[in-house]
């Protein structure tokens, strides 16, 4: 039932929030932006700037020179620039598990900028030196890298089109390079780049990345980068599923508000980051950041064990008929294959993460899986796989193959991509495919030699060297046919009781 009564998220409204909402309790008008953030997703809605809020909201000394400016640099952004910009940047986040759900408005957005259309904005902040740090949520795919060359891909639509059209970028290597070209112009002073995509050794590849295309046309920028900018690793975690109109009911009907892009998260929240900023950083620790010299350990152990056995639930489980996470992470037939997957095939390649008990922590993402309140959606953990299977699931592959130890399960996860890209399911209904990288990966799937593996295996761009491996192509062919003639719940099932392996 619609509620009459919910009030818009605006400031005006958080002067009377209803009283199940809690609000920044700060006065908004006072902060300063301090930190420039690309990619204003829900991740970020419910991560990042969830911690700047409590900072803020905590009352620490200069916390409030930390107020974060989003920017929104695709084309789809404009839905996100459209709701913030009408709702003062305020929006509702929304925390559940079980029958306990909280909600509260986050105030540390100050600014939003569509770069997608005012491109000269974003570089002006990022040449302002009031901003201290750009923080980067750029998807696993944003960050342009050739699995094969472990470099930059020059071949890719959006870095050539950087390269030849300066001025209307799309990707964050445009926006960056003339951003910090006015930085160095404008003598602003050094500045720290965060990457928080799942990537290992993110600040790495943000680095390696962003000094390659420099190179390609403003050579002299790179030595004044590796002077004055830092790129610190981190490893981020919160499941945060895509906003549906599900979400705004609730908020409407549970905390009447009538909010046009609320985030809804799970309680669980991790942030590891290492400590090398060069114009200083917000007091993070203070709220539950971990700084450390080393995220590599935390960074792989949360990608290979969280992010692939998402993968691993994502393909197969939408083969099968479902369409939620909880809902697979719950079927006791997918159970002993998730567990053994983490426990056999990726566990052994993880070595000591300080603080952390590796069975536990794999209990934990099993529980949160199975979380049914945020109703995580299959197709949200089944899109970029072009670019997620690189960094989750095929690493693991490849050093299993090196130990020569197992690795059947986290390779039914990659024959389940196969077969998912064939874009029609076994009912014969469509598949909704959402990748970047979809026209070339559907002309293969649906071609000839769909069922071929090594049409697939030879987008070295995605899968390296593995094609070269004669036992893996051989093992993935016969997890490809298993799946084609005898269907997804059969070959799990045979991959679960060991008769394929
Ligand atoms: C997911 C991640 O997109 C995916 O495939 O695995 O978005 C995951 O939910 C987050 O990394 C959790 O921190």
């Amino acid at each position: 039932m619609t509620n009459t009564t919910a009030a818009p998220v605006n400031e005006q409204t958080l002067k009377n929030l209803p009283a199940n909402v809690q609000g920044p309790g700060y006065d908004r008008n006072a902060l300063k932006e301090g930190i420039l953030h690309i990619g204003v997703g829900g991740f970020h809605r419910s991560h990042q700037a969830l911690y700047l809020d409590d900072l803020i909201g905590g009352g620490e000394s200069g916390a409030d020179q930390w107020a974060i400016c989003g920017v929104g640099i695709m084309p789809q952004d404009k839905a996100m620039h459209d709701a913030l910009t009408k709702q003062d940047c305020l929006y509702t986040l929304v925390e559940r598990i079980g029958d306990k759900s909280t909600a509260r408005v986050i105030g540390s957005l100050k600014n939003y900028i569509f770069g997608f259309e005012n491109p000269e904005e974003v570089f002006a902040k990022i040449a302002d030196p009031a901003i201290k740090i750009v923080t980067l949520t750029a998807t696993e795919g944003g960050y342009c890298f050739n699995q094969l060359t472990g470099k930059l891909d020059l071949d890719n639509a959006g870095v050539k089109n950087d390269l030849s059209d300066p001025l209307k970028p799309r990707t964050i290597f445009g926006y960056l390079t003339e951003g910090l070209k006015r930085r160095k112009a404008a003598n602003a002073g050094p500045i720290t780049i965060l990457s928080c995509d799942n990537l290992q050794g993110n600040g790495h590849v943000a680095e390696s990345t962003l000094l390659a295309f420099c190179s390609q046309n403003n050579a002299d920028l790179v030595p004044w980068i590796k002077a004055n900018v830092k790129f610190p690793n981190c490893m981020v975690d919160r499941i945060t599923p895509v906003t549906t109109d599900a979400e705004k009911t609730l908020v409407r009907d549970v905390y009447h508000l009538e909010d046009k892009f609320p985030v809804v998260a799970e309680p669980f929240k991790q942030w590891v980051v290492e400590d090398k900023f060069a114009a200083g950083r917000p007091a993070l620790e203070k709220v539950g950041v971990q700084f450390t010299d080393d995220v590599a350990p935390y960074e792989k152990m949360k990608i290979r064990l969280l992010n692939a056995t998402h993968s691993a639930m994502g393909y197969l489980g939408y083969l099968c008929g479902y369409r939620y996470i909880y809902e697979i992470a719950q079927a006791p037939e997918f159970i002993p294959y998730l567990k053994a997957m983490m426990d056999q095939e990726v566990t052994p390649l993880i070595a000591n993460v300080p603080g952390i008990n590796l069975d536990e922590y794999k209990a934990s993402l099993m529980e949160r899986f199975g979380n049914e309140s945020i109703k995580d959606q299959a197709l949200r953990i089944c899109m970029d796989g072009s670019s997620k299977m690189p960094k989750f699931i095929l690493p693991s592959i490849e050093e299993e193959i090196e130990r020569k130890g197992p690795y059947t399960r986290l390779a039914l996860c990659v024959a389940s991509w196969i077969r998912f890209l064939n874009g029609k399911d076994e009912a014969g209904q469509e598949i909704p495919l959402q990748d970047p990288q979809a026209e070339r990966l559907r002309e293969v799937a649906q071609g000839q030699g769909g069922r071929d593996v090594r049409n697939f295996l030879a987008m070295e761009d995605i899968f390296g060297n593995l094609g070269k491996n004669a036992d893996f192509v051989e093992h993935l062919q016969k997890l490809v046919d298993h799946l084609y003639d005898k269907g997804a719940r059969a070959t799990l099932d045979a991959v679960v009781a060991g008769s394929i392996n």
